[in-house]
């Protein structure tokens, strides 16, 4: 490993480190939307990238810009190359997702800056404040806000205590009146580009540390509602029960076992957060809310699991006596990497690596799924231990982090040309 790499790693672990220390949690990392965290960590990016020379901003929706102008002239004209990712994080998250993939925007910057190389076109780093969607029902607020692609009616969303968007927004010191004007023109930007751990196993197994992104899972957040009849523990029979905590047990089962029979098409199910009403022990649920994260590497194959799903609930409605809804958050079709955005980093990645760039596909979710409204998008990987993330066991490699920017940095100067 080169000198260059070696330090870009060692201030690339630092910076890391620095951003796991905000947290609301003092025993875990979590850090969400329009919060204190958020606000700190965003006032720490923007400190790293006045120091890579950047001009920095807060936008309406509180994400944080940092461009670095052209160095010369060129076809690109005062077009800009977005860069960008995440800042906020799940709750009990590992250090990794999303941080880094700023942080090796503002060192490539650095390090551009350090070699000297005069871009034709601007290079602008975004950290987003949320992208994992974990305060409000609602994803990718930042990357939909630049890239246009936020639709309305989100603003009065609430999280857990009842706090609206907009409300939140406003304390933060956003504004909500103001999202619509952060929309970039889709002629301004000549692409986006974000680097990111893979979050899956096949880099590690594969002995890479790097890979090309060939397109992000097609993806689907549903809220389901089974409304059944609260009664006595002791007193009702179980044959005329309407159990609402029975039935929601019968549906994730249902969706365990139609996300298993679609596995070939990656089609996976989970169920990650649930109410139950009014949740005592001596008292039958009569309310039921949960959360359904669905999806698939292609359309049809999420398209066709959620059909069963839907198709499986009602029958078990009418078979328990009990009311299912099911209302869509969120559906984001297969955003696809552009192939000359993957041939720029595959070939970056097998100057910084000395190997053929393995492509893959991203199950995770990521801002580029928004992005892909306003330009075209590519992603570099980076392997991590075990594929571990959205957990703190996530872990990656020093010298990999290091490694990645190199490849950053290598995509960059090869657009340069090009
Ligand atoms: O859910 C996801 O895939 C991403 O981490 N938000
Ligand atoms: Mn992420
Ligand atoms: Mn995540
Ligand atoms: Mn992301």
């Amino acid at each position: 490993m080169s000198e260059d790499a070696r330090s870009l790693a060692q201030r690339a672990q630092g910076m890391i480190d620095a951003l796991a220390t905000i947290s609301a949690d003092p025993d875990k990392l979590t850090r969400l939307y329009l919060t204190e965290q958020h606000r700190a960590a965003a006032q720490l990016v923007g400190e790293w990238m006045r120091r890579a020379g950047m001009t920095v901003r807060m936008d309406a929706a509180g994400t944080m810009h940092g461009v670095m102008p052209a160095g010369r002239a060129g076809r690109s004209g005062n077009r800009r190359l977005l860069i960008g990712s995440h800042i906020d994080t799940v709750v009990d998250a590992g250090r990794f997702d999303g941080t880094f993939g700023v942080i090796a925007g503002i060192l490539a910057v650095e390090e551009l800056r350090r070699r000297n190389v005069a871009l034709p076109f601007e290079v602008e780093v975004l950290a987003f404040g949320d992208e994992e969607g974990v305060r409000f029902p609602k994803t990718l607020i930042g990357s939909s806000t630049v890239s246009g692609a936020l639709g309305d009616a989100m603003l009065d969303l609430t999280d857990a205590n009842g706090v609206t968007i907009r409300d939140a927004l406003l304390a933060f010191g956003g504004d909500p009146d103001a999202l619509a004007d952060e929309a970039y023109a889709p002629g301004s930007v000549i692409g986006y580009l974000e680097v990111h751990i893979e979050q899956g196993p096949v880099l590690e197994q594969a002995g890479e540390p790097l890979g090309v992104v060939s397109a992000i899972a097609s993806q689907g957040r549903y809220r389901i509602a089974i409304k059944g009849e609260a009664g006595h523990a002791g007193t009702v029979p179980m044959d005329v029960r309407h159990d609402a905590l029975a039935a929601a047990a019968q549906v994730i089962l249902i969706t365990e076992e139609i996300a298993l029979k679609h596995q070939k098409a990656s089609c996976v199910a989970t169920v990650g957060e649930i109410k139950v009403s009014p949740g005592a022990s001596n008292v039958i649920p009569g309310l039921v809310e949960f959360s359904l994260d669905l999806r698939a590497a292609t359309d049809e194959a999420r398209a066709t699991a959620a059909e069963a799903i839907r198709y499986r609930i009602r029958n078990i409605g009418v078979k328990r006596g009990v009311l299912v809804s099911i209302e869509t958050m969120h559906e984001k079709p297969v955003a696809t990497c552009a192939p000359h955005l993957k041939k720029a980093i595959a070939d970056a990645i097998g100057k910084a690596t000395g190997k053929k760039a393995r492509e893959l596909m991203s199950g995770a979710g990521h801002d580029g799924q928004a992005m892909i409204h306003l330009t075209d998008i590519g992603m570099i990987f980076v392997r991590c231990r075990a594929g571990i993330s959205h957990n703190p066991l996530e872990f990656v490699e020093t010298e990999d982090l290091g490694t990645a920017v190199e490849a950053l940095v290598g995509t960059i100067e090869s657009m340069a040309d090009s």
